[in-house]
């Protein structure tokens, strides 16, 4: 990814500032930097390769060179942004799977933060805060896309199969344009994060509706159950085996099909 080019794709789109880094730590971390020092809301920063990137619980997020996309974008949380935070980790993850559609890809959005290409990931979002005592004060929302196939990690380094778009439409996409097209679906749901129709667009996204999951995380129970849909914040709307409806809260949970 040349910075020139970047600049190009993206003059169009009203950022605020960008910040391009052949090879970065992480870009959730230069975010969270960047943020405190004063960035402007949708400011953005993208990274060619991440040396430690990271996912939910410090896990890692691998980003090879030259065949992924790594970016986080800032943000100065509206009211239902600060209402609602779930739904920008579904900002992010429709956004997404609204691009890939146009690709003539089926995606879907493994709750709470995955997106699956014929079941296996894609793409993962990591949102994260920064607060100036107990005001929140930014919103730093990271995605890690594989792109092409070279960005797929071993299959004995991850917890979950893995592909890229690449290896699922069979041929090469450019990583520029995907992501002025992903940039240009959040500037459009933005301004309507707290709508019906987005929740209704972003659970209709969803993988496993309507099939039968079991959902760990915390200290809680498994919860197994039928898929159902989405709360108005965000959160996991599962009817248990007695036929009982249960919340799960959006958080650090691990979600899965039962076979
Ligand atoms: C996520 O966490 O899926 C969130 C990943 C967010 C990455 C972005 S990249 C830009 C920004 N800067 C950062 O430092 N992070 C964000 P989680 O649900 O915890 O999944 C992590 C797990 O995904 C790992 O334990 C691996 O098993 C697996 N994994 C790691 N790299 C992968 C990849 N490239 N493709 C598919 N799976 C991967």
């Amino acid at each position: 990814m040349q910075r020139t080019q970047l600049e190009s794709y993206l003059t169009s789109l009203p950022l605020s500032a960008f910040r391009y880094y052949e090879s970065l730590g992480s870009t959730n971390d230069e975010a969270l930097a960047w943020a405190s020092q004063g960035a402007p809301d949708f400011s953005l920063i993208i990274a060619d390769e991440q040396t430690s990137g990271r996912g939910r619980l410090d896990r890692k997020w691998f980003t090879p060179p030259h065949s992924a996309l790594a970016m986080s974008l800032i943000l100065h949380p509206t009211t239902i942004e600060r209402a609602h935070p779930a739904r920008t980790t579904g900002l992010l993850a429709l956004s997404l799977a609204e691009s890939l559609l146009k690709l003539g890809l089926v995606p879907e959005i493994k709750w709470p933060n995955d997106v699956l290409l014929s079941g296996r990931k894609v793409a993962g979002v990591l949102v994260e805060t920064t607060w100036m005592g107990e005001e929140l004060e930014a919103m730093i929302l990271g995605i890690g896309v594989n792109v092409l196939n070279t960005s797929v990690p071993p299959a004995e380094q991850l917890l979950f199969p893995a592909t890229s778009i690449e290896t699922e439409l069979g041929h090469p996409v450019e990583r520029t344009e995907l992501l002025r097209e992903i940039l240009e679906r959040v500037l459009e749901w933005r301004p309507n994060l707290g709508t019906d129709a987005f929740l209704k667009s972003w659970e209709g996204s969803l993988a496993f509706r309507g099939q039968q999951v079991q959902v760990e995380g915390g200290s809680e129970e498994p919860i197994k159950g039928e898929l159902l849909g989405l709360n108005t914040d965000g959160s996991l709307l599962i009817q248990d085996e007695h036929g009982k409806s249960v919340t799960v809260q959006f958080g650090e949970v691990h979600l899965r099909p039962l076979a």
